[in-house]
């Protein structure tokens, strides 16, 4: 029987032409690995970049080429891409193995990587703890999830020669295929709905998120979080714990001193919480966790300090845009599930005198939007909502809040500071994705600010 050259020659497949398949490919190219391309798009994200960067390399689009992924030596998948999908599901069960940039990425990594995931904090807990490693004059790797110019695919990281420390973003997509991190630190923020549109149950989307902890040397834990707390058997050399408690050793906590909430690691005080820049509560939570995975990675604490007095904010997220006639207008375009827009509610009711109009809707991603009655019930006059599943956050909130509808985010402006009266709050936090009526949370943001900025 003849032997095609498909069946000896050994090639990886890396599934999607995004971020992350772009970035494998360059990996796999700089590294003499043969590898091929899948993606069911017709014209993927990636693609331009691709052909350019590799015109010979073979691409097979428009479907997930079953006997390709069957013949490859490993598949490496997008984290777009779940293991359930049926073409990647077969392959699994003939034997083909499974992997995920992430887990190429700490294979090769020689400097020590921080690790950071949880439902809702990540990219502000990640983009503190750069700043605070770059105050401290290390070179520093950031990326994974995190969005933004700032941000790179982790193997896109190792292109830029050594580093001393990296800093990861990872989302439970990227989790899925990563067998062993072997993190210097790592740790799950919280978790609360997300994405449920992709797993079947919140133990599941959990189990994910829990596979962060697999191989790492110390661990950050939110005490006031169970599902932070890392599940069966494990052992670490070093475990710190954060929460809002009076702090016990190796535990940060807030404790009075002089009359005045401070930020303190056991007995020892690290700085007043006045003196944090970044407003809000959930943002106290974020500033213990990137205190603590900064003193387990040995950054200096003047750094962390310093840094802490001067960091104001990722934009997007409860970001003050404009004051116009008493009213405050904030884009929380970042909050894209139910947990994160009542953490903005509450953080911004503080910060008003009279009542919040909100903007919500959008892709609800199968969650459960009912969490959000009791703040609605207590600081919302009225939700303008948006989007593909404005019909689906209607019939769950609507007995408990004012609703109007609005076909654009300048429609939905314009009906917002319509609602709101001096002293009111205005506040984009669609406790949804994006993709229904923008390219993504940022260009969201985007036409919210210049909508508003546009009012007269
Ligand atoms: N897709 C297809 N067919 C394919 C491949 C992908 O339809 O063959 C779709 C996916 O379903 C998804 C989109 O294309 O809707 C993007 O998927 P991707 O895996 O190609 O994404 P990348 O461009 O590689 O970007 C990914 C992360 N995106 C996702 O996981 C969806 C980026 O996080 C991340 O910055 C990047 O890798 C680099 O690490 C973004 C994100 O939205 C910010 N993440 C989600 C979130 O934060 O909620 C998880
Ligand atoms: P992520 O990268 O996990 O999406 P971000 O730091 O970008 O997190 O914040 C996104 C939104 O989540 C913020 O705008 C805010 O509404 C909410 N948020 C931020 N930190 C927390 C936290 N620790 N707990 C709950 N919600 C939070």
């Amino acid at each position: 029987m003849a032997v095609t050259s498909a069946q000896v020659e050994k090639y990886k497949v890396i599934v999607g032409l995004g971020k992350t398949g772009l970035s494998c490919a360059r990996y796999f190219h700089s590294t003499g690995q043969a590898f091929r391309v899948v993606d069911n798009r017709f014209s993927p994200p990636c693609l331009p970049e691709f052909e350019v960067e590799f015109p010979f390399a073979e691409v097979s689009l428009g479907n997930f080429d079953q006997q390709l992924l069957l013949n490859a030596e490993e598949i490496v998948l997008s984290p777009g891409v779940g293991l359930k999908t049926p073409e990647i599901a077969a392959a699994i069960a003939a034997g083909v193995p499974v992997t995920g940039d992430i887990d190429i990425f700490s294979r090769q990594a020689t400097a020590p990587v921080v690790a950071v995931t949880g439902s809702n904090g990540k990219s502000t807990v990640v983009t503190l703890l750069a700043e605070m490693a770059r105050a401290a004059g290390m070179e520093v790797g950031v990326g994974g999830n995190l969005d933004g110019r700032a941000s790179m695919p982790a193997l896109d990281l190792l292109r830029l020669g050594p580093r001393d420390l990296y800093v990861l973003e990872l989302s439970s997509f990227q989790l899925e295929t990563t067998q062993n991190l072997r993190a210097e630190v790592a740790t799950i923020l919280n978790l609360s709905e997300d994405h449920m549109d992709r797993y079947e149950s919140m133990d599941e989307y959990k189990a994910a998120k829990q596979r962060i902890y697999r191989g790492c040397h110390q661990v950050v834990v939110n005490t006031d979080d169970a599902a932070s707390e890392p599940e069966g058997e494990t052992q670490f050399s070093r475990r710190f714990t954060y929460g809002f408690s009076e702090p016990a050793e190796q535990q940060m906590g807030i404790t009075m001193h002089e009359r005045e909430p401070w930020l303190a690691m056991g007995e020892h005080l690290v700085m007043p919480a006045r003196d944090v820049r970044l407003v809000g509560r959930h943002n106290l939570a974020n500033v213990m966790a990137a205190y603590c995975l900064g003193f387990a990675a040995g950054i200096p604490e003047s750094a962390m300090i310093a840094t802490l007095r001067e960091f104001a904010g990722l934009p997007h997220r409860c970001q003050l845009v404009r004051s116009l006639r008493g009213v405050d207008y904030y884009n929380d375009s970042k909050g894209t599930n139910v947990g994160a827009t009542l953490v903005a509610i509450q953080a911004i009711a503080e910060r008003t005198r009279g009542e919040l109009v909100l903007i919500a809707g959008g892709i609800g991603k199968d969650q459960d939007f009912s969490p959000l009655l009791p703040s609605l019930d207590r600081f919302v006059k009225r939700v303008i909502l948006i989007g593909k599943d404005a019909d689906k956050l209607a019939s769950v909130i609507g007995s408990a809040v004012d609703i109007m509808r609005a076909s654009s985010m300048e429609e939905a402006v314009a009906e917002a500071a319509e609602s709101a009266n001096s002293g009111d709050a205005v506040l984009l936090s669609p406790a949804c994705a994006s993709y229904d009526m923008f390219k993504d949370f940022a260009h969201r943001g985007r036409v919210f600010a210049a909508a508003v900025e546009a009012l007269s």
